[in-house]
């Protein structure tokens, strides 16, 4: 809603862009700027509150080059994108696409979509690829994310729908938060699940994560589970539970079925056995099935640790089976909760644009499904059966039988595993589209045709969050540029598109407004389990976010409360699925178990998060985290560089020691790609594996070899200004050397950060070359030995170092750091330069700005947490740093 206030501004309300909760906004805008964002108080996702992300999104507002601006084409391959007028773009991916359709048929032609686009462009896209061009190829990056989630639920339950409503958190007695860590992913549920464990203390938490994460830091219990074996855990809780009498016998009685198949499988499931499997105590594996099974209301939350496996379904269904052995679903504070990744992750599956759903929750093998959306749309029919998914998608680019494919707000260069063969399959590709609204990202390197999408907040829609609400996306602002909202840019081409091969199929694109958009998909859902038919942008305008199913003027706040599912004889199934091992065998070659996920401050591919300082200095550049008595017996130090190897390819990393990763596991984040190193990202070494049911892709465990990188040439610069504008400036020096990262960083205000290892010294024409891009081949400081390949330069902006550059000796970095962000100056340059300078600490609150070192040594003088809030601040703006605050607190205290 917009309200005008005079001098003050006009507020609109709106749904951050980031995560699957859902946090409602309220956005200020003063004299066409974004004046502030603050969380929406009657927002029910969120009650005003906001994460760390949340807070910091007006920051990341930008209509300079650090957006795509305009459109534009590549003439040739191998030539550079030039921009072009829009409709010249729009044009030319008409024309190819037409000229591809005819030439090889309409499943040479692909869409490849994310769940970051809102309901109404994932209708457009839909109708785009199955109403006019005819291909069963439209899938999303929820492939990556949630379809172990969905195809669990359709196979338990008989439908696509989390049970359960955030509210759910304030009630629970056993929370299980299982292959998830909502401290750093869904930080304002995390929030909420604090404060009621707090009110409630009796509530158990158990954490089940590999990393000793600071969701764990909450738990009761962390269960340190070896990746890969949850359906171990799951079935010996099960087996637990019947030797404790603790099943519902009535429940199952009455509302299920299979569950004599499911306990004969859990029988050899025993705790001991499970303990060895899963790496864990026997005694902690019946401690967690007692509380689960004893408990008035049990809640499990559950993300990527189970869906992203090759056994991602089975790992769902045992889970779920927990909850119906117990009855724990279907009432307040039970259920099992899969937390959503993506904004819309959910509205995509609604919408039906993946490659294994049609609208409205249908299946695309399903003959009746598919004339029902054909007779909605006005065609004729729709093609059968599913599509490729994404891994598999690409494998068909590779191989030559899609020839185009569109990519729509997703950085598949960076986020799929098996890198090597992606970028491979982009580059054959005969046609590659990108919409894209933030400049410099991997996969517009590889784009064709490039056109500019407006991004939030000037987008206009609904989206559905985790709890099935949803909710109406508004605009605050206009795109920038010749920028389009995605929905836009797919009719302005399926209109020139139909034009060209269908022109009775027009009307698919026929629309001027988000509502109306809105209307026609609503309409789709009549009848179905999520039925939202009498929704509209109107009602929600009016009435506020609601719940579906929406029926009878009110939304549905849990489901299966009567025990009766959305099978065909209204009864949940077990399952009884065998244990699947991790794919990627760990041996002696490659004996680590790495596995990637998220940092708290940023978000996926770094695009938008790298845009707002206060989020840069929570971790600044990946690195790869291993347990310290590993690192020493591979006589690496913190900091050092360490070449990782998998089966598929191999990085170069500097290394951290973090107590938190199990001996013989690791951990890289999966922020940062090719924009931001040499080399491709962490999914150069991820595994393509994939479930067999949801063709969901392994992208939590790879088996890798670590070995020191022995780069003993190092240098490092630092230029202040706009890190993103400097990047296009600077990428190329990632190509040069073996090891490289580019890191934005918020010294001085903002800046980007290089850090290059070689062998040995580069030549002198090099070294002047760094010089010169950094700004200081005259530097107010210096101190240079150029026969050793020595270089120690400073440039200084009213008496801070506006640009650094250390070639062979970079022990006065963490000094020339502080020094920029504020700190004193050195006595002296040779004081500066001679110096090795204690490290400097990583900032844990980015709200205060407040630093490992400093809360560590108010810990050390016996502060506890509010003694902590006080003197330092650290923990009293949004709240994310608490748990790990918390952490440090608990292991002082445990010394
Ligand atoms: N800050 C931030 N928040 C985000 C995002 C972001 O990029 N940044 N992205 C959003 C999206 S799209 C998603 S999908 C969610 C993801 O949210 P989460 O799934 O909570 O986050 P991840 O870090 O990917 O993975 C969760 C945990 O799984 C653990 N894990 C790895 N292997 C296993 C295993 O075999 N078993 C078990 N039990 N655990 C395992 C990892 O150690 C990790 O801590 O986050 C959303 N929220
Ligand atoms: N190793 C490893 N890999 C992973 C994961 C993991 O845990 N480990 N997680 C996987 C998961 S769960 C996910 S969800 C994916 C996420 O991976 P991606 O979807 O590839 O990552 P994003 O960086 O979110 O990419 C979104 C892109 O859309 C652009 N954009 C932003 N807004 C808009 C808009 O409104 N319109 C358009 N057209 N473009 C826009 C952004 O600039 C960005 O380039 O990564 C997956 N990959
Ligand atoms: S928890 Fe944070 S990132 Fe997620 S929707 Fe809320 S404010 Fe945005
Ligand atoms: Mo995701």
């Amino acid at each position: 809603m917009a309200s005008e206030d005079g001098g003050i501004g006009r507020t609109v309300a709106s749904v951050c862009c980031y995560c699957g909760t859902g946090c409602g906004v309220s956005l200020t805008v003063k004299d066409g700027q974004l004046a502030a964002v603050d969380g929406d108080a009657s927002h029910p996702a969120n009650f005003g509150r906001l994460c760390s992300k949340g807070r910091t999104l007006g920051l990341t507002v930008r209509r300079d080059e650090a957006r795509v601006l305009s459109a534009q084409l590549r003439r040739t391959r191998g030539a550079p994108l030039l921009a072009v007028p829009l409709t010249t773009a729009l044009d030319a991916a008409a024309d190819r696409l037409a000229d591809i359709i005819r030439r090889d048929g309409p499943d040479a032609v692909a869409f490849y979509l994310s769940g970051q686009l809102l309901t109404e462009d994932y209708v457009v896209f839909n109708q785009l690829a199955r109403g006019l061009v005819g291909t069963r190829h439209i899938d999303s990056n929820s492939r990556l994310c949630m379809s172990s989630a969905v195809s669990a639920y359709k196979a338990s339950f008989g439908a696509d729908a989390p049970p359960c409503s955030y509210e759910d958190l304030d009630f629970a007695d056993c929370v299980l938060i299982a292959g998830a860590n909502p401290a750093y992913a869904h930080p304002v549920l995390f929030r909420r699940l604090e404060e009621a464990k707090a009110r409630r203390p009796g509530m158990k938490v158990v954490v089940i994560d590999p990393r000793r994460t600071d969701s764990a830091e909450l738990a009761d219990l962390h269960l340190a589970i070896a990746p890969g074996t949850d359906v171990v855990l799951f079935h010996a809780m099960l087996n637990q539970l019947v030797w404790d009498g603790l099943i519902d016998e009535a429940y199952v009685e009455r509302h299920c079925e299979g569950y004599l198949e499911a306990k004969s499988r859990v029988r050899e499931f025993t705790p001991e056995l499970a303990a060895g499997v899963c790496g864990l105590a026997a005694a902690d594996i019946v401690q967690a099935a007692r509380w689960f099974g004893e408990a008035g209301a049990a809640l499990s939350l559950y993300t990527m640790g189970l869906n992203q496996s090759a056994a991602g379904v089975d790992k769902n269904r045992a889970l779920i089976n927990l909850h119906l052995a117990c009855g724990q679903l279907g009432k307040p504070g039970a259920g099992p909760f899969s937390l959503t990744g993506q904004p819309n992750a959910m509205g995509g599956r609604e919408a039906g644009a993946m490659a294994t759903l049609l609208p409205g929750h249908r299946d695309p093998d399903n003959a009746v499904h598919r004339a029902e959306v054909a007779a909605a749309w006005g065609v004729a029919s729709l093609p059968a059966g599913p599509g490729l998914t994404a891994v598999e998608l690409f494998d068909a680019v590779g191989a030559g039988r899609v020839k185009a494919v569109w990519i729509a707000a997703t950085n598949p260069a960076a986020s799929l595993p098996e890198q090597a063969k992606v970028r491979a399959a982009l580059q054959k590709a005969e046609l590659v589209i990108v919409s894209e609204a933030f400049a410099g990202t991997d996969t517009l390197a590889f784009a064709d045709i490039v056109l500019p999408a407006a991004t939030w907040p000037e987008k206009d829609g609904t989206l559905t969050n985790s709890e099935r609400r949803v909710s109406r996306v508004r605009a605050a602002l206009p795109p920038p540029g010749d920028a389009q909202a995605d929905w836009q840019l797919a009719c302005a081409v399926g209109t020139r598109l139909a034009a060209r091969i269908a022109p009775e199929r027009a009307h698919l694109f026929a629309y001027t407004a988000p509502a109306d958009i809105f209307a026609g998909h609503a309409a789709l859902t009549a009848g179905r389990d999520l039925d939202y038919s009498a929704l509209s942008h109107a009602l929600i305008d009016a009435q506020g976010p609601q719940q579906w199913p929406f029926r009878q003027g009110a939304g549905q706040v849990r489901l299966y409360t009567d025990g009766v599912f959305a099978t065909e004889g209204g009864r949940a199934r077990f399952a009884a699925p065998a244990y699947t091992p991790v794919a990627d065998v760990v041996n002696a070659h490659f004996p680590l178990r790495l596995t990637s996920g998220r940092l708290r401050d940023q978000w996926h591919t770094a695009a938008r998060t790298s845009l707002a300082a206060p989020l840069l200095r929570h971790v600044e550049a990946p690195a790869l985290s291993m347990n310290p008595a590993d690192l020493a017996r591979l006589r690496l130090a913190p900091g050092a560089l360490a070449r990782v190897r998998s089966r598929r390819g191999e990085l170069v990393l500097p290394v951290a020691a973090e107590e938190a990763v199990r001996a013989g596991h690791a951990f890289v984040p999966m922020h940062w790609g090719r924009a931001w190193m040499a080399g491709d990202g962490v999914n150069v070494l991820m595994n393509g594996a994939l479930d067999p049911m949801s063709r969901q892709p392994e992208l939590k465990h790879a088996a890798v070899a670590v070995t020191p990188a022995n780069l003993g040439w190092q240098a490092e610069a630092f230029v202040a200004g706009d890190a993103p504008l400097l990047r296009g400036r600077l990428a190329h020096w990632l190509g040069a050397f073996p090891f490289a990262q580019l890191v934005a960083v918020a010294d001085a205000g903002g800046g980007v950060w290089l850090r290059v290892a070689a062998q040995q010294a580069p030549d002198a024409a090099l070294l002047s070359g760094l010089a010169r891009d950094f700004g200081v081949t005259d530097a107010d400081l210096k101190l240079d030995d150029a026969a050793r390949g020595v270089l120690r330069r400073v440039a200084l902006d009213a008496g801070r170092p506006r640009a650094w550059l250390l070639c062979g000796d970079t022990r006065a970095r963490d000094a020339l750091r502080d020094w920029a962000d504020g700190g004193a100056a050195p006595q002296s340059a040779a004081a500066l330069f001679g110096a090795a300078t204690g490290a400097r600490g990583r900032v844990v609150c980015a709200c205060m700005g407040v630093r490992e070192d400093a809360i560590d040594a108010a810990i050390g003088r016996g502060a506890d947490l509010a003694g902590l809030k006080q003197e330092l601040g650290c923990g009293t703006g949004c709240g994310s740093c608490v748990p790990e605050i918390n952490g440090r607190l608990n292991r002082v205290c445990a010394v």
